[in-house]
Parts: C-alpha cells; sequence; structure tokens
C-alpha cells in the first residue's frame, strides 16, 4: 500500500553515514549484530499484513540493555529517529519504519533472568518469545498471564508495548495488573528500572504504566517483570453453533453464571469467518462451516477435571434444552483441543487469503458489537465491492470474530488488494459508527501508523493534549518511532 501521500519525510532527522555505522559497530562489538544486506533488512522493512514497507537500511540488534542504552544516547545526539522492533506481528504498522528510521530488535535480548517459584514472578529479557516463556512457565507448574495467536513469533516486550490483550484476558486481567515491573531505556541512554517490582507498592506515581501500551513512542522495553498464575491442571474447550448475535449474548451470560470460576475464554466467531477459515485450512469444519450464522469458543480450566467436565456438560445440556445452543462438540483429547482451537486461532491468517486485509480491533458495548459488522458489510455490498468468489470484485468478505467476553470485536475485510477506492468506503466510516457508538477505535492492538489520524474519535483533545506532553518530556527530540499515533 502506498501511504507517501499521507506522510512526508521530517527533515530534522539526520541520515545514516559511514561513521554512524562505524559508531554502532563498536557498541555492539559483533558483526552478526548490525543487519545491513538489502535482502536481510527487507525482512524487517515489511508487516505482517504485507500492507506496510519501510526504507531501513540498518537494523541494529543488541545483546544487552547496555548496548541499547549507549545505541539510543548515540541516536538522541545525531537525531537518528528509531524504531523499536519485537517479532514484528503488530498489526497496525507500528513496527516498521515509515521511511529510513533504524530498526533496534530486541530478538537478540531473550534470556529468562529469573523465576520465583513461590511468588510465580517471572522475570525476563524483553525479546523473549511469547511461547518459549509459556514453555519455561510450563515446567515450573505456571502459565503465562497472557495467550494469542502470535505466541511463535511476537515477544513479551512488544507483548508489553502494545499492552496486547489475547485470548484469556477474561480471566487473567490485562497487562496493566499482571506486570509487576519493567526495565526500559530512555531515548537520552537513560536505564530505567522497577524490576525489583513488588506486588503491593503504593510510593508514588506507577511510571511503569507509562511504557505499557506506548508502542514504542517513549523508550525501549528491554526487561519485564510478570505475575503468573499457576498453571490449571484441566483444559476443556467447546465449540458451539447458535442461530443468532442475541444468542450469543445469552450463552455469555448464562457461561459467566454456570461456568463462573472455571472460565478462561468466551470467543465469537461468524460463519464467514468460519467459512474463510474452512478455505484456508482445507478442512471440514468440524461443526459445519457457514452453516450456523455464529459459532462460540469456550475454554474452562481449573485444578479439578471431573469437577470441571460436570460443569460443562450441565451447562451445554441446559443452553441446548432452553434453545440457546444449535449444535456442538467438547473437545475429548488434546489434539482436539488444539484442533477446535485452530477454528479460532487461524482467523488473522485466513483473512488474507485474498493477498491483503483492513483490520479494525474495536471496543463495544456488547449489544452494538456485531452491529459494525453488518453496517461494514451493507456499505460494501452497496458499493458492488464484495464477492467471495468473483475475482473481479476488490473484496472477498467482511467477517467478524473476537473477545466477546471483553467486548472486543475484530473487523476484518478482506481484500484481493489494497486500493484507496476500499479504504475510503471503510474509513472514516467505520471510525465514526464506532464513535457514535461511545466505543474504541483500537481494544488491544493499538494505533500504531494505521490509527494515526484518527485518535480523536476515541480521546478527547485535553486527553491527546497530555499525552503530547509526556512525549515531549521524555523524547524531546521526537527519536522514538516517529511518524505514528503521537
Ligand atoms: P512488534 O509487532 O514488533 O511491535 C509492536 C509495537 O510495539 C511497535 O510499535 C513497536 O515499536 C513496539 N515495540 C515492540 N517491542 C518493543 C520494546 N521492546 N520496547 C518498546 N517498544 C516495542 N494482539 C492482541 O492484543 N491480542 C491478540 O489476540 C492478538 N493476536 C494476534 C494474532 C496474530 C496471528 C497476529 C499476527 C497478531 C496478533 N496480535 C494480537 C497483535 C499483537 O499486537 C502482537 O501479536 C504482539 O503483542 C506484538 O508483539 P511483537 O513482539 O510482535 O511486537
Ligand atoms: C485475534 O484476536 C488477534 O486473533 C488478531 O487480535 C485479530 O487479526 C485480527 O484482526
Ligand atoms: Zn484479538
Amino acid at each position: 500500500e502506498s501511504y507517501a501521500d499521507k506522510v512526508k519525510r521530517d527533515e530534522r532527522y539526520s541520515k545514516l553515514n559511514d561513521s554512524d555505522i562505524e559508531a554502532f559497530k563498536s557498541i555492539l562489538q559483533d558483526s552478526h549484530s548490525l543487519i545491513t544486506n538489502e535482502d536481510d533488512v527487507a525482512f524487517f522493512n515489511e508487516d505482517w499484513m504485507r500492507k506496510y514497507r519501510g526504507q531501513t537500511k540498518l537494523v541494529l540488534k543488541p545483546k544487552t540493555t547496555e548496548q541499547v542504552s549507549e545505541i539510543l544516547r548515540y541516536c538522541n545526539e545525531r537525531n537518528l529517529a528509531v524504531v523499536p522492533q519485537g517479532g514484528n506481528t503488530g498489526l497496525v504498522g507500528g513496527s516498521i519504519p515509515i521511511f529510513d528510521e533504524i530498526i533496534i530488535s530486541l530478538g537478540s535480548l531473550n534470556k529468562i533472568r529469573s523465576f520465583d517459584s513461590v511468588s510465580g514472578v517471572l522475570k525476563c529479557d524483553a525479546g523473549l518469545i511469547l511461547q518459549n516463556a509459556d514453555e519455561f512457565l510450563k515446567e515450573q507448574g505456571y502459565i503465562f498471564p497472557l495467550d494469542l495467536g502470535a505466541k511463535g513469533s511476537c515477544h513479551v516486550g512488544g507483548n508489553v508495548a502494545t499492552n496486547a490483550g489475547g485470548l484469556r484476558l477474561l480471566r487473567y486481567g490485562s497487562l496493566h495488573g499482571s506486570v509487576l515491573g519493567l526495565e526500559a531505556v530512555l531515548p537520552d541512554g537513560t536505564i530505567y528500572s522497577s524490576m525489583d517490582a513488588l506486588r503491593k507498592d503504593n510510593t508514588g506515581y506507577d511510571l511503569k504504566q507509562l511504557f505499557i501500551g506506548s508502542e514504542g513512542t517513549l523508550g525501549i522495553i528491554t526487561g519485564v517483570s510478570i505475575l503468573c498464575p499457576s498453571r490449571p491442571q484441566a483444559f476443556n474447550v467447546a465449540l458451539l453453533a447458535v442461530s443468532s448475535y442475541e444468542a450469543v449474548q445469552k450463552v455469555f451470560v448464562g457461561a459467566r453464571r454456570e461456568l463462573s470460576e472455571i472460565l478462561s475464554a468466551f470467543e465469537f466467531m461468524d460463519g464467514k469467518s468460519q467459512l474463510l477459515t474452512s478455505r484456508h485450512l482445507k478442512a471440514d469444519h468440524p461443526i459445519e462451516s457457514g452453516e450456523y450464522p455464529f459459532y462460540i469458543l469456550i475454554e474452562t480450566s481449573g485444578s479439578n477435571k471431573d469437577h470441571d467436565d460436570e460443569k460443562l456438560e450441565a451447562f451445554l445440556e441446559k443452553a441446548m434444552e432452553d434453545g440457546l445452543v444449535d449444535d456442538g462438540i467438547i473437545a475429548q483429547d488434546e489434539t482436539q483441543v488444539q484442533n477446535l482451537w485452530a477454528w479460532r486461532e487461524s482467523i488473522p491468517e485466513a483473512s488474507t487469503i485474498g493477498g491483503g486485509v483492513y483490520k479494525y480491533d474495536v471496543s463495544l458495548p456488547l449489544a452494538d458489537l456485531y452491529g459494525l459488522v453488518e453496517a461494514a458489510s451493507e456499505r460494501l455490498s452497496q458499493e458492488g465491492l464484495v464477492d467471495i468468489d468473483d475475482a473481479s470484485k476488490p473484496v472477498v468478505e467482511a467477517i467478524g470474530y473476537g473477545h466477546v467476553g471483553d467486548g472486543n470485536l475484530h473487523l476484518n475485510v478482506a481484500v484481493r488488494e489494497y486500493s484507496k477506492r476500499v479504504e475510503n468506503v471503510l474509513e472514516p466510516f467505520i471510525y465514526e459508527w464506532i464513535q457514535s457508538k461511545k466505543g474504541s477505535i483500537s481494544a488491544e492492538h493499538g494505533l500504531g501508523f494505521q490509527k494515526k489520524n484518527y485518535i480523536g474519535y476515541s480521546k478527547t483533545d485535553i486527553e491527546i493534549k497530555l499525552m503530547k506532553d509526556l512525549k515531549e518530556h521524555y523524547d524531546p527530540k521526537l527519536i522514538m518511532n516517529p511518524y505514528k499515533y503521537i
């Protein structure tokens, strides 16, 4: 997608020269930590959706917090703009440069620092891959309090920088609660650390919160201290089919009431999303893809399998008797658990089936949640833009799914190519619709580059001014992740 019309390179930033490269080589002390080869750099310049492409000529991969500090101090003095990059799985174009900003990848800062098996506090480097963190915790009988489809690539630091929500926020809450401390490097090289943080500590401002969800605009997170729950011993997953969005809401109310403390995820998917996923996975749906207008995935987790099985079965029996659930399946073993989850977790990939996707990650009052998918679909149809089988139409399908338990919808408009025509039909229409329902234009993915001009739909002028004041205080030369939301 071309975005040169949206933003111009800011000439206040210096251009990289040979002596800069020499300076970085001497900081990093290792030729593998500095990438300049065009083919290798290309990988870091492009985002997961292949929607945004930067033009950096340099990727730095520091191995220590001190190296990050020296790099930032140098860049700040030289007015060189930078982009922190974790696993590059972000979905709003925040992790790639817009022009020639230097990428600072955290991929080599990836060690577990310590784990306290009594308190459950994990301390790790920011570049640790989420799945690696969880696998380590599994051996200790603990679980990472965040889970998401990108776990094999995303970093714990990237999760904190985006305040990722994911599939189990319903159970374990937001990172604003579970992160106990951070280590971060400010643009002038100052190392801030609250890694020794305790569960309770009311001594002044809670500074770490500023970095959680800051999307690389204030500093680089290098270390994370996080409280991890005990790993549940029993997991159950059920996939259900229902005939209306009304029924989705009723099943949710019932699940909270009857499954209560063992409910760990409540996700919904529309029939269209399951049809696309079926084509993407080249597999038959466990129930029947597209046959029902809505599907629900319920996960329970607890400490006693018999107890959980009994509760889930009784709940489903009642939901079917009440006519809320039309069909359903309960996973019988670990393979089936994974298989049922795949029909939810593969949707982001399935949404790229046509070549591109416009993503809207929104918070809405539950009653209005699916209304946005209907409104967007109607608008696209009125314009004659959608057809799942007709390759001459730019849009494949508009699908809705998400973390219904958190009031978080993912509207994905799968397209055959990125085009201004489709974008103009969708934006700002979608943002206006969300504002009219008092929702948020980003529930969990952040603003990044995609929504940089739309923050006003969810924040007041005063809020935006306070954010800008903070940004200018911590990053007076504005070298951190420029051209993005702030
Ligand atoms: P990146 O993409 O590399 O970076 C994201 C942003 O954080 C950028 O602005 C970057 O500059 C900044 N950043 C990264 N690391 C640091 C650091 N160490 N210090 C400072 N800034 C940093 N998100 C959800 O909330 N819930 C989901 O369920 C979910 N599922 C996903 C499923 C898939 C298949 C994919 C592709 C993405 C999904 N996401 C989800 C998006 C989500 O934002 C990311 O997966 C994840 O949190 C980003 O981590 P990352 O390491 O890839 O960060
Ligand atoms: C999810 O919940 C992620 O699967 C990704 O947040 C959503 O791709 C999306 O739009
Ligand atoms: Zn999500």
